[in-house]
């Protein structure tokens, strides 16, 4: 079976009109996507999906912008896409990301408590499906 990642627009990357933006170039490096949509996310989906960062500084901060507005799920497939989709988005913070990254190109550091950093992409196959649960199960 061709590996599966979990994508989340997240929803700075929403609210600034980079959904197009961040698919395109998922499409161009050659992934298909084969499940989308634009959601609210539950704290129950929340508290599951971001579990191991439960009790860090940055955990109540997170959870709070991501209920902040919609967020994009999608789920994107072909072989190495975990970290395919890892490389596109770069580093967690998006000042020093890696410019041709997703968060390198178009993020910024915004002086906030979380990073807000436009994706979200699974790091492993166990957490790819793990979280493919939680976001289209
Ligand atoms: P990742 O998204 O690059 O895999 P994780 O370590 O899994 O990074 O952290 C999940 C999310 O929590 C990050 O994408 C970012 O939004 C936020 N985050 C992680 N570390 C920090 C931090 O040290 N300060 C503020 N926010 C952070
Ligand atoms: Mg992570």
């Amino acid at each position: 079976m061709t590996e599966r990642t979990l994508i989340l627009i997240k929803p700075d990357g929403v609210a600034r009109g980079l959904t197009g933006e961040v698919l395109r170039r998922v499409e161009a490096k050659g992934y298909r996507i084969t499940a989308l949509q634009q959601m609210q996310a539950s704290t129950e989906q929340l508290a599951a999906h971001y579990a191991e960062h439960e009790g860090k500084p940055f955990y109540q901060p997170l959870v709070d912008f991501m209920l902040s507005g919609s967020v994009v799920a999608a789920i994107a497939e072909g072989d190495r896409v975990i970290e395919g989709f890892r490389s596109l988005a770069g580093s967690t913070e998006p000042t020093t990301a890696a410019p041709g990254t997703i968060r390198g190109d178009l993020g910024r550091d915004w002086g906030e408590k979380v990073q807000k950093n436009l994706v979200h992409g699974s790091d492993s196959p166990e957490s790819a499906e793990r979280e493919i649960g939680i976001w289209f199960g």
